[in-house]
Order: C-alpha cells, then sequence, then structure tokens
C-alpha cells in the first residue's frame, strides 16, 4: 500500500510506521520506505515512532539486531523529525501501553 500512503500526509501530526518484526525477508524495503516516509514534506514536522511489532513470535531478532539493520542510529541523527523506536505485540497487547503514552505526549495541550 505504500505508494498511495502519501495521499494521508497532509495535516498529519503523528506517524507510527509499523515494522513486522517476524518478517525478516521485508526488513530492507521497510526500511527504505521508512526513508522515504521521513522525506516527505508535509511529515518535516511530525513526531514519528517506529514501532516493532509481534514481538511474541520465536526466532525474531532483538530490537538491538533490528535497529542495527535498519541504521536506526544514523536515521535518527539526520532525520528533522523527532523519532521513537518501541516494541509491541498486537497480538499479547505488550507494549501497548508505551504506544499509548507516545500518542499521548504528541498531542497537543
Ligand atoms: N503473533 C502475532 N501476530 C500478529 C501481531 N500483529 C498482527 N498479527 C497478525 O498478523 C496478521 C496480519 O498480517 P500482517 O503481516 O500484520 O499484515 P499485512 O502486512 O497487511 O499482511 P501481509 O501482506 O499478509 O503480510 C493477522 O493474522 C494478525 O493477527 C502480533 O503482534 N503478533
Ligand atoms: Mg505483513
Amino acid at each position: 500500500m505504500g505508494p498511495i500512503w502519501p495521499s494521508y500526509f497532509i495535516d498529519c501530526t503523528s506517524v507510527i510506521f509499523m515494522v513486522d518484526s517476524a518478517n525478516i525477508t521485508q526488513i530492507s524495503s521497510s526500511c527504505i520506505q521508512l526513508l522515504s516516509v521521513l522525506a516527505a514534506e508535509p511529515l518535516q514536522t511530525a513526531s514519528v515512532l517506529v514501532l516493532f511489532n509481534k514481538r511474541d513470535l520465536p526466532c525474531t531478532m532483538s530490537l538491538g539486531e533490528m535497529k542495527s539493520l535498519f541504521r536506526m542510529d544514523d536515521i535518527i541523527a539526520s532525520a528533522p523529525q523527532s523519532i521513537t523506536t518501541l516494541e509491541l505485540s498486537a497480538r499479547s497487547g505488550e507494549g501497548l501501553q508505551e504506544v499509548l503514552n507516545w500518542l499521548d505526549s504528541t498531542q497537543p495541550d
């Protein structure tokens, strides 16, 4: 669905970019998609959450390994946006509270 994402960028103040961390074969394309989202003109001042999902499944890499494959430190250092990374299991709900806290913190008072 990546090609139609830009139709939703206008007036967008927060972005949650969800990565399927159980799908190793999609990691490089996911990283490229993330870079194109971060480069989009309407999103230059958005708050961005990169969310590594499906952390309940076995055989997934550690969050540190995922972030290293994404070159997340370089991305955070060079992107104009404020970027947060969190891990989640949408199935078990583990990590969900941190996501809600992040969402709450990005809303204007
Ligand atoms: N184990 C687990 N399954 C999840 C989690 N989040 C979503 N799913 C399941 O993942 C399936 C949806 O596939 P996704 O890969 O998330 O969705 P998608 O990328 O739009 O679909 P594909 O193109 O098939 O990959 C559903 O069966 C969900 O129940 C999670 O945190 N843990
Ligand atoms: Mg998928």
